[in-house]
């Protein structure tokens, strides 16, 4: 919570940045730009010199610093941030980022790239943004203090890196039938994350974790190879795995012989449409690789609220998951109902299969299938269980 003595700093700033640019020109025109619209600005003509200002990172809100400078970079310097603070904001400005070095960004959790030549709107608008979220982080730590909750170690990486090791020794996959909705018989499983660590509870925040530690690759190596290990017991079955659009720059996951490319005609990998994937390298290529390999691909969480069909269009899935949201009272929601009508209609012209994730009730189902759904999913049926939950099919 702000206390009396912050609010009345906040009167006099919107929030500290640390300013870090060599061009000196160019670093005092951007402080400018920030000091008018109310942020106190410190400054630093490299990483090197940006150092001291990192000893305590309490007294910042977010840095905007440029990637090429002498001595120490803007990557560099997010990886000296990035060892002990977790949710800085660090915007990158630049004139253009190269692959590997936007990679290792992402990896590192910067917030954003700022082109150069820099817009004066756009990095108002970032900076702004950055810094609430910077507020936002600083409230939640602070609620979950209150509360006395042991996620309280999210805060230090030392405990955040423990935690996430459990999670990777003590792993597991739950298995969710996918149905059809003709007749109730299985088409498949999907793999979802498990494991055994309290301070992660649930699979967002073991995300949350391995994006914040940059380990998203070593998880998604381990869901992967994971997720195959049953499936390949039992010849022949279909299995769903989630992928973080960040697994598509794994080569790992290209690899023609890993466990699951060795089955890749059985798998469909669901990519969700909660994040955008254009920012990915590549991606249209890397798409098509992942096809010779085999696999089948869905978009998943369609229409969870997220503007636009960009990956529909990117990824030409065979398969599409309807979000729960829209299967939820679909029954009792004319507007829910004329979605997804619409939706499977264009599907199904383009030769789409389409799934409804969520089922839970019996009317809900009954909707689904009158619309002419494919397939089904949803705890009427199966919750997620070890390998593999029997099927119900309630009347
Ligand atoms: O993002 P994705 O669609 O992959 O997430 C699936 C999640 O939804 C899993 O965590 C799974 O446990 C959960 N789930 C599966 N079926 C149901 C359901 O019928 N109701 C609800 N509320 N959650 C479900
Ligand atoms: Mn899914």
């Amino acid at each position: 919570m702000v206390s009396m003595g912050d609010e009345a700093d906040l009167v006099k700033s919107r929030g500290r940045l640390l300013l870090v640019e060599d061009e000196e020109p160019l670093r005092r025109a951007v402080q400018r730009i920030l000091e008018r619209a109310g942020y106190e600005v410190v400054t630093a003509g490299n990483g090197r010199e940006a150092q001291r200002w990192l000893e305590d990172t309490s007294t910042l809100d977010t840095i905007v610093s440029d990637i090429r400078m002498p001595e120490m970079g803007g990557i560099e310097l997010l990886r000296a941030v990035r060892a002990h603070d977790l949710d800085l904001p660090v915007l990158l400005v630049t004139a253009a980022p190269d692959v590997a070095s936007a990679i290792e960004a992402i990896d590192l959790g910067a917030y954003k790239y700022i082109p150069k030549p820099v817009d004066p709107d756009r990095l108002c608008e970032y900076v702004q943004r950055a810094v609430t979220l910077r507020r936002m982080a600083r409230l939640k730590r602070e609620g979950l203090a209150l509360l006395g909750q042991s996620n309280l170690q999210a805060a230090d990486r030392a405990g955040l890196e423990a935690s996430f090791g459990r999670v990777l020794d003590t792993l597991w996959m739950a298995y969710q039938p996918i149905i059809s909705a003709v007749d109730g018989a299985v088409f498949g499983y999907e793999a979802l994350l498990r494991a055994s660590e309290p301070a992660l509870p649930h699979p967002g925040a073991i995300l949350d974790a391995a994006e914040r530690l940059g380990r998203l690759q070593d998880l998604g190596r381990a869901v992967r190879t994971a997720s195959a290990a049953p499936v390949a017991e039992v010849p022949g079955t279909v299995l769903f795995v989630n992928l973080h659009p960040y697994d598509l720059v794994d080569d790992a996951l290209f690899a023609p012989s890993s466990a699951l490319a060795k089955i890749a005609a059985n798998v469909v990998l669901e990519i969700t449409e909660r994040s955008t994937i254009d920012a990915i390298p590549d991606v249209r290529d890397r798409v098509a690789r992942l096809r010779r390999l085999g696999f089948r691909l869905a978009v998943d969480d369609l229409g969870a609220g997220y503007a636009g069909l960009a990956s529909f269009a990117t990824l030409e899935p065979e398969l599409i998951k309807l979000d729960m949201s829209l299967v939820r009272d679909i029954d009792s929601n004319p507007v829910k109902r004329r979605v997804v009508e619409k939706m499977t209609a264009l599907a199904h012209d383009l030769g789409v299969l389409v799934v409804a994730e969520g089922v839970e009730t019996i009317a809900e189902r009954d909707v689904v299938v009158a619309i002419g759904v494919d397939l089904l999913q949803g705890y009427l049926f199966a919750k997620p269980g070890r390998p593999f939950p029997v099927v119900r099919w309630p009347t």
